[in-house]
């Protein structure tokens, strides 16, 4: 943005220590990463630069790396993990071993631009609570082309605890009176690119060393900031590049399901109280997954008196896909028929559809929400003509078309746009529920339950 070209920053801000962790990364990315933060990061910021090899299985990464980081003329370490840990647990090596005042973690395959470390540091010398991530623009994993990301998005997860981007909503705009060139407050990070006070890494936790391989961490650590009286930016100044690739160069060893489901029931456990019912509810078999011991995270959580989840939500998050206050989560079964409503792995602006209950979650959760909306995950159930179709769009919180009133005595779901019914699937279609005026039919009466929880929980 050009009103970022004329900013002026401190002189006298903090140093970093750059902290690369990588895995059988290519030569081509890794040095390009290396180089990037070089030549472009003042010399009097930069500490160092330490490469955490994450026991590599490509030659090129022994002595070559070695011999070829020596003749640069800023320090740059490589030091080794014994044995294949993930970047967890890696870059918990590279933060042990840094001297600089900040850390600042990049992936393996990035490339920093002009003026991107300035006004990271000065956010944090202006308040050391606060952590920040640049704009991640994308490099194709294709042509190696540069394009710019967007700062009109920003950092938020799915029921499934996926990270997603989401439009920045209308009252960050407003709590910067408009101006694109303030850092957004985001309620979550994408995890591989950002820098934080040394110090107040450690204070508030570093990182759950328990999580393995790849995944969760993310999340893991942007709850723990806010939850824990921190703050987490984009800094909209400072943009970085990052190969964004199709397939991973590497393993998953025991299963990547596995090594993730264990990772994100970590941080559900620890993070986010009664609200991780939606990621159990959802994601059939996670919770047969062993997730060890996590007594000091949740002893962590104690002696800093974070705040609750709901508190995050509310105050941080409250364009969330979690509503903060609902009426059922579970199935929403049709009293004739004894079928539920399913998505039926259907997308954005699909028909929601209609299969027997199966009682696994997944595609038949739904949350009836105080705001009155049908939400499955980000999508609400949305009527635009009379008679139907139902059809899934992003939930707009306008109530509009996605406003339904249930009655707990008739059960009925009422569509209160268009005076109409939510009724059992049509003739021709019987894989899709219909919208016709309300007659008392029981087909047109509907039990939100709960799913009952699985007992491990
Ligand atoms: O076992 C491993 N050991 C490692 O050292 C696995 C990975 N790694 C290294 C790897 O070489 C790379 O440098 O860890 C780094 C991140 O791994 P990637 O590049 O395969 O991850 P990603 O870019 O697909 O995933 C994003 O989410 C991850 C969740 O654990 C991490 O937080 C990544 O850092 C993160 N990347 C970004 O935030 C860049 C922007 C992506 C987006 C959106
Ligand atoms: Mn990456």
């Amino acid at each position: 943005m050009e009103r970022c070209k004329t900013k002026v920053y401190p002189d006298n801000l903090p140093t970093t220590s750059v902290v690369i962790v990588f895995h059988n990364e290519a030569w081509s990315t890794l040095l390009r990463t290396v180089h990037s933060v070089i030549n472009r990061s003042p010399r009097q910021m930069l500490e160092e630069i330490i490469l955490v090899d994450d026991a590599s299985e490509r030659d090129f990464l022994k002595r070559p790396l070695e011999n070829y980081v020596k003749k640069l003329k800023v320090p740059v370490y490589v030091i080794r993990m014994e044995q294949r840990s993930g970047l967890i647990r890696a870059r918990l090596k590279g933060a042990a071993a840094s001297k600089g005042q900040v850390i600042t973690f990049l992936d393996a395959h990035c490339e920093c631009t002009v003026g991107w470390l300035e006004p990271l540091l000065a956010r944090i010398k202006a308040d050391r609570r606060t952590v920040v991530c640049p704009i991640i623009d994308v490099i194709s994993d294709d042509t190696f082309e540069y394009m710019a990301g967007s700062d009109m998005t920003y950092g938020g997860f799915n029921w499934k605890l996926n990270f997603r981007w989401y439009p920045v909503p209308q009252r960050e705009m407003d709590r910067r009176k408009g101006d694109r060139t303030l850092p957004v407050r985001t309620p979550t990070m994408a995890g591989g690119l950002f820098s934080i006070d040394r110090n107040y890494f450690q204070e508030i936790g570093t990182y759950d060393a328990g999580m393995d391989i790849w995944g969760g961490e993310n999340l893991e650590i942007s709850f723990r900031i806010w939850q824990c009286g921190g703050t987490l930016e984009i800094v909209t100044c400072s943009h970085v590049g990052h190969v964004f690739r199709k397939a991973t160069p590497y393993t998953f060893p025991g299963g990547t399901g596995q090594i993730i489901n264990k990772n994100n029931r970590r941080l559900a456990e620890v993070w986010m109280d009664e609200f991780k019912n939606f990621f159990y509810i959802i994601s059939p078999g996670v919770t047969k997954v062993d997730y060890g011991d996590i007594s000091s995270r949740a002893g962590l959580r104690q002696k800093l008196q974070c705040k609750p989840f709901s508190w995050y939500l509310e105050n941080v998050y409250p364009d969330s896909q979690i509503p903060r206050h609902y009426f059922s989560l579970g199935e929403i079964r049709n009293v004739e028929t004894n079928q539920c409503l399913d998505n039926m792995a259907r997308k954005e602006n699909e028909k929601v559809g209609i299969f027997n209950c199966h009682g696994m979650g997944g595609n038949q959760v739904f949350s009836y929400t105080a705001n009155k909306e049908i939400r499955t995950d980000d999508l609400c159930l949305d009527v635009s003509k009379l008679n139907g179709p139902v059809t899934m769009l992003k939930c707009h919180h306008l109530k509009g078309n996605q406003l339904w009133e249930y009655d707990p005595v008739k059960l009925t779901l009422l569509h209160v746009n268009s005076n109409q019914c939510l009724d059992k699937a049509t003739e021709d279609d019987s894989q899709v529920p219909s919208i016709r005026d309300c007659n008392g039919n029981r087909s047109q009466q509907w039990l939100l339950r709960n799913v009952t929880l699985p007992e491990t929980l």
